[in-house]
């Protein structure tokens, strides 16, 4: 019934090989990656980017411009990788920072911005003729029950009534998404983390909301509706259903990376307890340390990949 908002499964079309699953890309004379400022008449995407092996992904661009740095230094490039520079220039919605075998692109907040970004790179691979290519996401998030600066590696993403799936307008109709990572590549990196030995880490499910303030249960936005019983009510139920943080990106991460068959995996710092309270208090410096951690795992885990 098309005119129903019943919800549907998904059914593409593969494009042979790689990532895409779009028959009207193919018709294409030239595709446009609008908001990276890149194009495949502009850019030979193939030599640019054909031997990205990793792909990793996070909120701010400083952050990953950081991540590009000291991902270029720990793999052992030529120079200090202080010289990099932004892939996307000629735009200012996205970062882009090339180290190696490893891309470093920001993705703004929200699942809006990340899918955005995720329909051209995934487009980006796809031109480059990638292969075997690992997408990580990098964050930071809040926990639920743990200690601040655990690192939660995400089994599968939740929204906010705790259902593992993504919900995907497209066209009028509802369209559900599996919202299942890479359950070995999740053991892998927690094993990794238990070597560097340097934070907590855990695996746990990843609340995915639409919102910080209101949809994260807060009490501290511009608007709050709620008693703070009611609030830790649903913290708790969230708990109970193995939710260990909250944030803004990974269920249309995990949906989009799953379709596309790329192996992904959420990686995310917790900057605070939201049972213990709302507002991130912890100073500039701790909060830095925290945000390290993700990007210390990536690198050792990215490392051994490339060893071995
Ligand atoms: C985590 O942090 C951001 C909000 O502060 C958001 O992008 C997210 O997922
Ligand atoms: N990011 C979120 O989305 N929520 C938090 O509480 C902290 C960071």
């Amino acid at each position: 019934n098309s005119s129903s908002n019943l919800p549907e499964r998904d059914n593409y079309v593969n494009n042979g090989f790689g990532y895409v699953k779009n028959p009207h890309l193919d018709l294409l004379s030239e595709d446009i990656l609008y908001h990276f400022d890149l194009g495949t008449r502009t850019h030979d995407l193939p030599s640019m980017f054909g031997d990205v092996k990793f792909v990793c992904v996070g909120g701010s661009p400083n952050r990953m411009r950081d991540f590009a740095i000291f991902i270029y230094q720990e793999l052992g490039l030529d120079g200090d990788g202080s010289d990099i520079t932004d892939i996307c220039a000629g735009t200012d919605r996205y970062s882009m920072y090339k180290a190696g075998p490893v891309l470093s692109i920001s993705h703004g907040m929200g699942i809006p911005s990340i899918s955005i970004m995720l329909h051209e790179l995934i487009k980006l691979l796809h031109h480059a003729k990638c292969r075997d290519v690992t997408i990580i996401r990098i964050g930071t998030s809040g926990g639920i029950g743990i200690e601040p600066g655990t690192v939660v590696i995400t089994d599968i993403a939740v929204d906010a009534f705790f259902r593992p799936q993504f919900e995907q307008v497209i066209l009028d109709k509802v369209v559900i998404r599996n919202t299942q990572l890479d359950q070995k590549l999740a053991e892998s990196l927690l094993h990794c983390s238990k070597e560097i030995d340097d934070f907590p880490s855990i695996i746990g499910h990843t609340m995915c909301t639409y919102d910080f303030y209101e949809g994260q249960g807060r009490l501290d936005g511009a608007l709050c509706s709620f008693s703070k019983e009611e609030k830790c009510e649903y913290l708790q139920r969230a708990y109970i259903a193995g939710v260990r943080n909250i944030e803004m990106e990974s269920s249309v991460f995990a949906a989009m990376c799953h379709l596309c068959g790329l192996k992904a995996a959420v990686v995310c710092v917790t900057l605070l307890d939201r049972l213990q309270g709302d507002q991130i208090t912890h100073s500039h410096s701790v909060l830095k340390e925290f945000q390290k951690r993700p990007q210390k795992l990536i690198s050792s885990f990215i490392k051994k990949q490339l060893h071995t």
